[in-house]
C-alpha cells in the first residue's frame, strides 16, 4: 500500500448505493427520483395517552417535552434524576402525509428512516411494516403497495429502552452479562449492554442518564424507477445494477495529490461526478468528494526491545498521533448543531491536534463530523459502539450488529480521515484483568462470546467491506500479540505492544516515572471542573460550593472531587478564601491548573519518548488524552467545556502538541531538555534556558546549548546539566527561589513555544508573591478580534483570563507571566464590545487563590 514511485493508490469515496440514502460524500441528486421528506412536525403521545404534544423529527422525547414546556432544561441541577420517568414510559410518534399519484406510479417507493432510537414498531396505514431494535442502523422498506390516495398515517411506537433492556436481561437467564448496573455514583440505568443504543445514554462517569427515545434522524419517502448507470466521470463503466457495493479506480500515485494529516501537508480534494441516463434522459447526476491516501498500522520487531512496534504510516510516512478522545457532544443529538460540531473540531485543530478517537460508548458520528475531519486533516480512530462491558451473542443480537456494522462501514469508509476501525472500548482489558469477577470456570464462555462478536462477526465484516485500513479488535490491546494469545492477551496494557489506557489519580502526576513508556497512549487523563460561567446557568446560589449537593451530584466518578484536590494539593496551596463564592471559583480554577499541568507532563513524556528505547520500552507514537469534549456541565476529563469554552488544559495542548516543542524534565537531579520535532525536514536547533527568581521579573541568567540537528519526526536530548551545577553557575539561586523557562531557536529565530520547568512545587516556592496583575487596556482590532494587555509586578504562574459567558477564545491562557507586560488576543464568537469585555474580564494567578 505504500505509494512509492509509480505504485497504485486507491480511490476513496466511490462506494455507494444509489437509492438507499447512503450515498457517500457530498451529493446533489438531480434525477427523476422523487423524495418526500417526512421530517418536521409529528405528534407525540406517551403510553397511556395522558401526554400528547407536537414533536420535531429529527428529535427525541426529551427535546420535544422541553420545547413544548412540559419540562425544564434537563441539564438544570438535579433534573437528570427528576426526569427519569421519561425513559420508563412508552412513546408513540405519529404523522400523516399524502402520496401523490405520480409518486405511486414509480417502480419503487421506499420508506427510509435514517435513525430510529431504538426499539419500535413501525405502522403504515395500520399495517406493521417493521420492528426496529438498533439506533445505529438505517431502516428502509418498500411501501408502494401500502400507500393510498389522501391521507396516509405513519406511526412509530417505541418501547421504554430501560424496560426493554431489563426484559432482555431477564430473557438471558443462563449466565449474567456484566456489568448489570452502573455504579451508584452515576445515578444511571441498568443493562445498557442488552440494547443497541448509545451506551453512555444510561449514564457514564462523565455523563448523565438520559436514555433517549425518538426518530433521531431524517425520515422520507423515495420513489424511483430502475436505473441503468452508463458512465462514471470519464471512465466508461456499464452496469445494470441499481446498487453498487464498491467501485475501485486505480491511479498512478504520481497522478494525484495526497491527503495528509493536519501539520503534515494539505488535504487536496477531487470531485467525482456520476451521471446516469435512461431512454436518453439524464436521470442521475451526483457529485462526491474524493481524497487519496494510504494507511498502515506497523507492528514489527524493534531492535533492543521485546515486543512489537505500534505506529501509523500515512502515505508511507510514520506519523505521531497527537490528539484526544471524542465523546457524544450532547445527550440529545438533535440539539447538536453543525456550528457546535465545527467549533469543537476547529478547537482540536487549533491545538495542533491531528487525531481524535471516536470512543466506543457513544455514537457513530454524523456525516458532517467526518467531512469536517476530512477537510481539516484530523485522523479518526473509529471504535465500534461497545464499551466497558460484556455483550450477549444471541442470534438476533448478532444479526442486528452485523447489519449495523455493514451499514456503518459502507457509510463511512469513503472518508480519508478514518484511519482505523477498532472493535470496542476496553472489553479485552475487562476480560483479561477480570473487572467483573467472572468465575474461572465460566471464563471460556465469555471468551467465546468475545471472539464470536468482535472477531467472527465484526472483524470478518470489516475485512470484507473495507480492506483499505487496519482493524483492531479492542482498545487497549496488544494488537498482533493479542491475536496470538487467542484475542485476549494476558495483559492488554503491556507497554511492549499495541496501545494502552493509563489512569492514576493518586500517584504524583509531576513525576514522569509514574507513566508507562508505552508504544501508543490512546487514553490517559485527569479530571477538572468547568468554569463558573458554564455551571451558572444550570445551578443556583446554594450550589456554589465544593461541598454542595449539586457539586457531589454532578460528579459521576467515585471520589472524583476529593481526588482532584489531593492531586492539586501535592504541588499547590488549596484555595482558602473566607468568601464562599471566591473559594468555590478559586477551587474550580485550581482543578484546571492541576489537570493542565498533569496532562502536559504526561503528554510531553510520550512525545519525547518517540525516538528512544529505554529498558526495552519506548518508541511511543501516539498521545490521545482523555477526553476532548463534554456532554453536559459537570466535572470530567475534558479539555473543552460544554458550550465550547476552553479549559486551561486546552490552552496547554496548543503548546504541548506544537510541531516543534522543547520538553524539560529531571532525571536523578539532572535537567534534560529534549527537542521534539514533527517537521518533515531536519532542523538545527539551539536551546535557550532562562533562569528567573520568583521575586523578580529580570532573568537571573541565561544559558545556551550547542546547535543540534534534529531530524523531522524525532525527539533528541539537546541540553543536559545537573541542577546543582546549573544553579551554582547562576549565582543567587536555589531550587526554592528560582524557576526556568526555555525555548528552541534556529537561524530564523524562536521555533515553537516557550516552556517552563519548576525546580520545586509552587507551594514551596520562596518569594512567590501576589503579582497584582492589572489590565492596561483592551483594544478592538477588527470585527471579532480584541487585544488585552496585562501588567504584572512579579512572576506569576498560571495566569488565567476569563470573560465569563462571552463565548470566544484567547490566543493563549493559563500562562506563566515572566514579563512586566503581555498582550494576548481574544476572538469573540458573538458580537461583543470593549465595554462588555472590560466588565466581564477577571484575571487570576496561582498566588491569588490562597
Ligand atoms: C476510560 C474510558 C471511559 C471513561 C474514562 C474515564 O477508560 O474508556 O470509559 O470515561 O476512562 O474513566
Amino acid at each position: 500500500m505504500t505509494p512509492r514511485g509509480n505504485s497504485r493508490v486507491c480511490v476513496f469515496a466511490v462506494s455507494f448505493c444509489l437509492f438507499s440514502g447512503v450515498l457517500t460524500g457530498f451529493s446533489s441528486v438531480t434525477d427523476r427520483r422523487q423524495t418526500v421528506s417526512l421530517s418536521g412536525k409529528w405528534r407525540l403521545t406517551n403510553g397511556n395517552g395522558s401526554v400528547s404534544l407536537p414533536a420535531e423529527v429529527p428529535g427525541c422525547v426529551h427535546s420535544a417535552l422541553q420545547q413544548q414546556g412540559y419540562i425544564q432544561d434537563p441539564y438544570f441541577r438535579f433534573n437528570d434524576v427528576s426526569y427519569r420517568w421519561i425513559a420508563f414510559d412508552n412513546w408513540t410518534y405519529t404523522t400523516t402525509f399524502t402520496a401523490s399519484t405520480q409518486l405511486r406510479t414509480k417502480q419503487k417507493v421506499q420508506l427510509v428512516f435514517d435513525g430510529v432510537d431504538t426499539v419500535a414498531t413501525i405502522w403504515l396505514n395500520e399495517i406493521i411494516v417493521w420492528k426496529t431494535d438498533n439506533m445505529f442502523r438505517t431502516y428502509d422498506f418498500s411501501v408502494r403497495d401500502l400507500l393510498k390516495d389522501g391521507d396516509n398515517e405513519l406511526r412509530v411506537s417505541f418501547l421504554s429502552p430501560v424496560l426493554y433492556a431489563s426484559e432482555r436481561r431477564k430473557a438471558h437467564s443462563a449466565y449474567r452479562v456484566p456489568p448489570e448496573c452502573p455504579p451508584d455514583v452515576q445515578k444511571g440505568e441498568c443493562h445498557v449492554n442488552f440494547i443497541r443504543k448509545e451506551q453512555s445514554s444510561f449514564s457514564w462517569d462523565w455523563g448523565p442518564s438520559f436514555p433517549t427515545t425518538g426518530l433521531w434522524k431524517d425520515v422520507r419517502l423515495e420513489a424511483f424507477d430502475v436505473l441503468q448507470l452508463l458512465q462514471v466521470s470519464s471512465v466508461p463503466l456499464y452496469s445494470t445494477k441499481i446498487c453498487f457495493k464498491s467501485f475501485f479506480f486505480f491511479f498512478q500515485s504520481s497522478q494525484v495529490k495526497l491527503w495528509w494529516p493536519n501539520g503534515h501537508g494539505d488535504q487536496p480534494v477531487y470531485h467525482l461526478a456520476v451521471g446516469g441516463f435512461q431512454d436518453g434522459f439524464l436521470i442521475l447526476n451526483t457529485k462526491s468528494k474524493v481524497y487519496f491516501r494510504t494507511v498502515e498500522l506497523v507492528q514489527e520487531p524493534i531492535v533492543a526491545s521485546p515486543g512489537l512496534s505500534f505506529y501509523f504510516r500515512i502515505n508511507g510516512k510514520p506519523v505521531f498521533l497527537k490528539g484526544s478522545n471524542w465523546i457524544p457532544a450532547h445527550s440529545f443529538q438533535d440539539q447538536l448543531t453543525p456550528a457546535v460540531l465545527r467549533n469543537l473540531l476547529q478547537s482540536a485543530v487549533d491545538a495542533s491536534m491531528n487525531a481524535l478517537r471516536v470512543w466506543g460508548g457513544g455514537v457513530y458520528e454524523q456525516d458532517l463530523f467526518y467531512s469536517i475531519c476530512d477537510e481539516m486533516g484530523i485522523m479518526v480512530w473509529q471504535d465500534f459502539m461497545f464499551a466497558c462491558a460484556m455483550y450477549p451473542t444471541e442470534d438476533d443480537f448478532i444479526q442486528t450488529v452485523r447489519e449495523e456494522v455493514i451499514q456503518q462501514v459502507q457509510r463511512l469508509k469513503s472518508h480519508p480521515s478514518i484511519i482505523i476501525w477498532s472493535g470496542n472500548n476496553e472489553n479485552e482489558a475487562a476480560l483479561a484483568t477480570d473487572w467483573f469477577s467472572i468465575p474461572v470456570s465460566q471464563r471460556p464462555l465469555y471468551l467465546k462470546d468475545y471472539v464470536t462478536l468482535y472477531v467472527n462477526n465484526i472483524r470478518a465484516i470489516v475485512q470484507e467491506e473495507d480492506q483499505s485500513r487496519p482493524f483492531l479488535v479492542s482498545s487497549p490491546t496488544n494488537g498482533a500479540e493479542s491475536e496470538q494469545e487467542g484475542w485476549v492477551a494476558a495483559n492488554p496494557y503491556d507497554p511492549h505492544y499495541g496501545d494502552t489506557h493509563f489512569y492514576s489519580y493518586i500517584l504524583d502526576c509531576w513525576d514522569w516515572r509514574n507513566f508507562p513508556r508505552t508504544r501508543f497512549a490512546s487514553e490517559y487523563g485527569f479530571q477538572s471542573w468547568p468554569s463558573f460561567s458554564t455551571l451558572q446557568p444550570v445551578s443556583i446560589k446554594e450550589d456554589w460550593s465544593y461541598t454542595s449537593n449539586f457539586t457531589s451530584h454532578r460528579q459521576h466518578h467515585e471520589n472524583g472531587n476529593q481526588q482532584m484536590l489531593l492531586q492539586a494539593g501535592l504541588h499547590f496551596h488549596l484555595p482558602n478564601s473566607t468568601d464562599n463564592l471566591k473559594r468555590f471559583t478559586d477551587t474550580l480554577y485550581i482543578t484546571q491548573v492541576m489537570q493542565a499541568q498533569c496532562v502536559k507532563t504526561q503528554t510531553e513524556f510520550y512525545r519525547r519518548s518517540q525516538s528512544e528505547i529505554i529498558e526495552g520500552k519506548g518508541h511511543t507514537m501516539g498521545a490521545l488524552y482523555w477526553q476532548l469534549n463534554d456532554i453536559w456541565q459537570a466535572p470530567s476529563w475534558s479539555s473543552i467545556e460544554f458550550g465550547g469554552k476552553w479549559k486551561m488544559l486546552h490552552y496547554f495542548a496548543q503548546s504541548f502538541f506544537a510541531a516543534v516543542l522543547p520538553v524539560g524534565f529531571e532525571d536523578d537531579d539532572t535537567l534534560f531538555i529534549y527537542a521534539v520535532s514533527d517537521l518533515t525536514e531536519t532542523g538545527s536547533f539551539v536551546d535557550q534556558v532562562t533562569v528567573y527568581s520568583w521575586t523578580d521579573l529580570d532573568p537571573v541568567c541565561t544559558l545556551k546549548s550547542d546547535p543540534l540537528p534534529v531530524p523531522g519526526g524525532s525527539a533528541a536530548a539537546i541540553f543536559k546539566q545537573p541542577v546543582a551545577a546549573l544553579l551554582a553557575g547562576c549565582g543567587r539561586c536555589t531550587r526554592l527561589t528560582c524557576l526556568l523557562t526555555f525555548h528552541l531557536e534556529d537561524s530564523s529565530g524562536q521555533q515553537g513555544p516557550t516552556n517552563h520547568h519548576f525546580l520545586c512545587s509552587p507551594k514551596d516556592a520562596q518569594g512567590l508573591q501576589r503579582p497584582n496583575i492589572t489590565v492596561r487596556h483592551i483594544v478592538q482590532e477588527d470585527k471579532t478580534g480584541y487585544t488585552v494587555t496585562l501588567h504584572s509586578a512579579s512572576v506569576a504562574p498560571f495566569v488565567w483570563l476569563d470573560v465569563g459567558n462571552i463565548p470566544g477564545r484567547f490566543s493563549s491562557n493559563g500562562f506563566l507571566m515572566a514579563s512586566r507586560n503581555r498582550t494576548v488576543s481574544f476572538t469573540a464568537w458573538r458580537p461583543t464590545s470593549v465595554a462588555e469585555l472590560s466588565r466581564s474580564l477577571t484575571v487570576t494567578s496561582l498566588r491569588d487563590v490562597y
